[in-house]
């Protein structure tokens, strides 16, 4: 299929010095779960525990990155990519999650980072992308209190032992989806299903940013330093007023929940209200809130769709996430919406930039930051090697073309977006959903490890090169 690209009013020109990038994810990837001291993470645990992902995938290979270094290297070289956004197995770098280091661990993020410098691409660390060490789960996980406090003691570790080579630092990704599904829908690793342990765990999270931010800062000063959060575009069903509460209510917990306390230093009154009653909830202690809204240098947005809800009956289970956004805890009592004729992803997720750009000029509007990075947009379709050994993806390069004309659009509306990180490098374990969706600029054949650069790779090498999108409007490419 060829495709036409470009929208004439919009310009598709990016400003001098523009961040192009591509990320990845430390369990998505890495594989060697058992190898040079790494002790199991709550994923590890979770993968492992029947029924938890589909065909019982685990991120055990995974891409096999973690022995595939200097070929995932070579690829992002052969990219031009500007930036790689990678994320730091916590339990590789302190296995225990406390305490002594593992120097094998932090050994294979210097040879990450070496291999980057020597090829001029700008390391993007995130602190947590999701895979707690088991060890801490053990001692209560992110409702516990103590764990913030050992997140900041790694954010030190890693920036004394790894701070040399990192240009950009993030504390944590999603906290949002940390908290909620791994706390409260429990489709996520530990798999709890309790919101009042998901309300703690979303204190917890943020405290740990806030202890982080500082570690980061006492021991790199200078060093940019932000949040990925995963913000929603809440779109209701319809206008009854049922339907706009219940959309108002996932705005709260989503949106909200996390962007009040971080930048304007207090929790929402409705959305604490909402889950009151629930134990052990929100632990607040004096100084917390201070801490958590100390200013970050960016706000990292993860972007891919627009989320749809109606309103449900009574609270019952949980709702949604077959195939689309969701689940949701009982207590929100919404119910994903869907309309047949929809663009979707492989994910069940519809196509429609408009969503992005109403994100970034909201936080734009509300001067929270003073730089934005799209820390994650991209979109999965079902990807395939063609009789002629190619993998073809024209779906994916028409979504990013028109997510990035998105940012231009943005950008020129005055938003600081200073640079866009592909979700993904390669396609990787896509969570509970395994290997059965594919984000990836480069195809992974799993039996055998093969890159296999997708269509959508050299459309990215060229908007890399050019500053620009490829294509002008009308063009094609096939
Ligand atoms: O793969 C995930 C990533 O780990 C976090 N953000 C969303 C992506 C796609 O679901």
């Amino acid at each position: 299929m060829a495709i036409a690209l470009g929208n004439p009013a919009v310009s598709t020109a990016f400003p001098p010095g523009f961040l192009w990038g591509a990320g990845a994810a430390a369990y998505q990837v890495e594989g060697a779960v058992r190898e040079d001291g790494r002790l199991p993470s709550i994923w590890d645990t979770f993968s492992h525990t029947p029924g938890k992902t589909l065909h019982g995938d685990t991120g055990d290979v995974a891409a096999d990155h973690y022995h595939r270094l200097e070929e995932d290297l070579d690829l992002m070289a052969r990219l031009g990519l500007g930036a790689y956004r990678f994320s730091i197995s916590w339990p590789r770098v302190q296995p225990e999650g406390r305490g002594r280091p593992n120097p094998a661990g932090l050994d294979f993020y210097r040879r990450l980072l070496d291999g980057l410098a020597r090829r001029s691409i700008v390391a993007a660390a995130t602190l947590y992308h999701w895979d707690l060490p088991q060890a801490l789960q053990d001692r209560g996980g992110w409702p516990a209190r103590d764990t913030a406090e050992r997140f900041g003691e790694y954010a030190a570790l890693v920036a004394r032992e790894l701070g040399d080579g990192v240009a950009l630092w993030t504390t944590l990704n999603e906290p949002y989806c940390s908290a909620w599904l791994g706390y409260g829908t429990g489709v996520h690793a530990p798999g709890l299903r309790d919101s009042g342990q998901a309300l703690a765990a979303t204190h917890h999270l943020l405290l740990g940013h806030a202890r982080a931010l500082a570690a980061i800062r006492s021991e790199r000063p200078g060093a940019p330093v932000g949040i990925s959060l995963n913000l929603a575009a809440v779109r209701s069903a319809s206008e009854a007023p049922a339907d706009r509460a219940a959309a108002d209510r996932l705005d709260g917990l989503q949106n909200r929940l996390f962007c009040q306390p971080l930048f304007e230093g207090r929790y929402p009154e409705d959305v604490v209200e909402l889950f009151s009653g629930l134990g052990p909830g929100l632990a607040v202690t004096p100084g917390d809130l201070e801490a958590i809204s100390a200013p970050v240098d960016f706000l990292g947005l993860n972007y891919y769709g627009p989320i749809w809800v109606q309103a449900a009956g009574e609270p019952g289970g949980t709702s949604g996430g077959e195939d689309g956004h969701g689940p949701w805890v009982p207590e929100l009592r919404l119910r994903a919406y869907r309309d047949p004729g929809w663009r979707t992803t492989a994910m069940g997720w519809p196509v429609d930039p408009r969503g992005l750009v109403q994100l970034l000029l909201e936080i734009h509007r509300r001067r929270w930051v003073p730089a934005v990075y799209v820390t994650e947009n991209g979109a999965a379709f079902h990807d395939y090697i063609d009789p002629e050994g190619r993998v073809r993806d024209p779906e994916r390069i028409a979504y990013l073309a028109s997510h990035l004309e998105a940012i231009g659009a943005a950008i020129a509306q005055g938003v600081p977006v200073r640079g866009y990180f592909v979700w993904s490098l390669t396609d990787n374990f896509e969570w509970a959903w395994g290997y059965s969706r594919r984000f990836g600029l480069v195809f992974i054949e799993y039996g055998t490890q093969r890159r296999i650069p997708k269509t959508s790779f050299e459309w990215y090498r060229r908007a890399i090169a050019a500053n620009a999108l490829p294509l002008a409007a009308g063009e094609v490419f096939a």
